[in-house]
């Protein structure tokens, strides 16, 4: 019953069929047929062909302890026979709800004392964006409406987490950004501040917010929001004198400061946070996917004493929410998926030994003649292709060569992502150093082949 055995063939044809796919051109995808992923286990993805491949990617960005963990499916399990769902809206709540609103009390920086539940990345940032417009309307000043993002950020996919993001073709869908949102430049040195030191340009960049807060009225900006590393606009690191000038200028002109903490979240950057990588202290944070290790459904926003005491006595009722806030199986999965994390030591090893090891073998490839920037921290790194490796050119067709060495890459037994030109890894928390190894070598085939795929491409035009 239930999931039908009749193979690759039917199950694309029904796919193409009925199925549209996020970010996805569906012309093309139905004429090839999706790749149907049938199970996994540690880092490892099959497929319905039985083609066993290294997952790059931990899902999306989220597999953060690994497939196969029977003691999430057990954790579901067990709490959907004693209660597989009730509402926290009506003065009610649930133990693995009040027990996981606790805990991230416990591992989150100081001051982020209150959790307010969701489904999805989107939504916690759809949350922050009411929150954050309420809590300035609490304290009289209901004109503080504009939150600043930057450019090539991704906060996620709805209006408003659209919005926020600073995606240019996703604005292009839909007629966004939506009122009240304002971009300023990313600290993205390799493309924008090479005839500077990263520290010069980091500060610039921050700078920009700055800059911005003064053209459009402090009294009117209620917020900031970045990732502390930006991870689906391309793994952008900021140089090390980003953050801490962010914070003055956050400081300085009294507005609210907000992580989003959805990829860098639950140890990807060798921290429980990104937040405690770069020193930041945010007001709220957004985090999901590693919160659960994607084993469930789940976000929520972490919210600062400073926000939280206002809403708590002054708001009344805050009129927002969703049926599956505080969902009863997935904050039962996310717990014991934290409680893997700190039995297994799983931070301390992306900080202090998986981590630094993958950056170090991954910084071998700089010297390969397609290689413009490695970058990286813990377990997120970059390797972006360029044209003319001395000058940093870019490719004429940004995307083209990222596509080739992806699908090599592929072919040769590893998911991974192509952003433009460079090539993004993100995979699960546990693998080993042996594994590692296997990526590099699975890498330096695929930049080999697709040298000579673009040299013969060169040779024949
Ligand atoms: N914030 C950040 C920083 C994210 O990376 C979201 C919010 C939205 O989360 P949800 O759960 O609503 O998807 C994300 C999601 C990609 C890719 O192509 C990245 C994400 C989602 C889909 C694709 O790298 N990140």
């Amino acid at each position: 019953m239930g999931i039908s055995n009749k193979g690759t063939a039917y199950w694309q044809q029904i796919d193409s069929g009925h199925h549209l796919h996020p970010f996805t051109d569906s012309k093309e995808l139905k004429a090839k047929g999706p790749r149907i992923v049938t199970k996994a286990d540690g880092i490892y993805l099959w497929d319905s062909e039985g083609k066993r491949t290294i997952d790059g990617m931990a899902g999306l960005w989220c597999v953060n302890v690994g497939y196969g963990r029977n003691e999430l499916v057990e954790a579901a399990k067990v709490q959907m026979a004693e209660l597989p769902y009730y509402n926290s809206f009506f003065q009610s709540s649930t133990v693995p709800t009040a027990e996981l609103s606790k805990k991230l009390a416990e591992i989150t920086p100081t001051g982020l004392n209150h959790a307010f539940f969701a489904n999805s990345g989107s939504e916690a940032n759809d949350t922050i964006i009411r929150m954050v417009r309420r809590y300035w309307d609490l304290l009289d000043q209901p004109e503080r409406t504009v939150i600043v993002s930057r450019d090539n950020a991704y906060h996620g996919s709805t209006m408003a987490a659209a919005s926020l993001g600073g995606m240019q073709f996703m604005h292009e869908q839909g007629g966004l950004p939506i009122p009240g949102i304002e971009h300023i430049m990313q600290p993205y040195w390799y493309h924008l501040g090479r005839e500077m030191s990263p520290d010069e340009f980091g500060v610039k960049a921050a700078q920009a917010l700055e800059i911005r807060i003064q053209q459009i009225g402090a009294d009117k900006v209620a917020a900031f929001i970045g990732e502390p590393i930006q991870g689906a606009g391309g793994v952008i690191v900021p140089p090390d004198s980003y953050w801490p000038e962010i914070q003055r200028i956050c400081e300085e002109y009294g507005i609210l400061l907000i992580a989003d903490e959805v990829i860098c979240g639950f140890g990807r950057t060798g921290n429980w946070f990104g937040s405690d990588t770069y020193g930041i202290k945010p007001d709220l944070m957004a985090m999901a996917k590693g919160l659960s290790s994607g084993y469930q459904p789940i976000s929520a926003v972490m919210v600062h004493d400073r926000v939280a005491d206002i809403l708590v006595q002054k708001c009344g009722e805050f009129a927002h929410g969703f049926t599956y806030s505080g969902h009863p199986v997935a904050a039962a999965v996310a717990l014991a998926n934290l409680d893997i994390l700190e039995r297994e030591k799983i931070v301390e090893r992306v900080g202090t030994e998986i981590g630094p090891y993958f950056q170090e073998r991954l910084r071998e490839l700089a010297d390969h003649p397609l290689v413009g920037e490695v970058r990286g921290v813990g377990l997120v790194a970059a390797v972006e292709l360029v044209k003319d490796k001395k000058t940093g050119t870019l490719f004429d067709s940004e995307g083209d060569t990222g596509v080739i060495c992806r699908d090599h890459a592929f072919d040769q037994g590893m998911v991974i992502r192509a952003t433009g030109d460079s090539i993004i890894f993100s995979p699960p928390l546990i693998l080993t150093k042996q594994q590692i190894d296997e990526m590099i070598e699975i890498m330096i085939t695929a930049l080999d082949l697709t040298i000579k795929d673009i040299g013969q491409k060169t040779a024949g035009a």
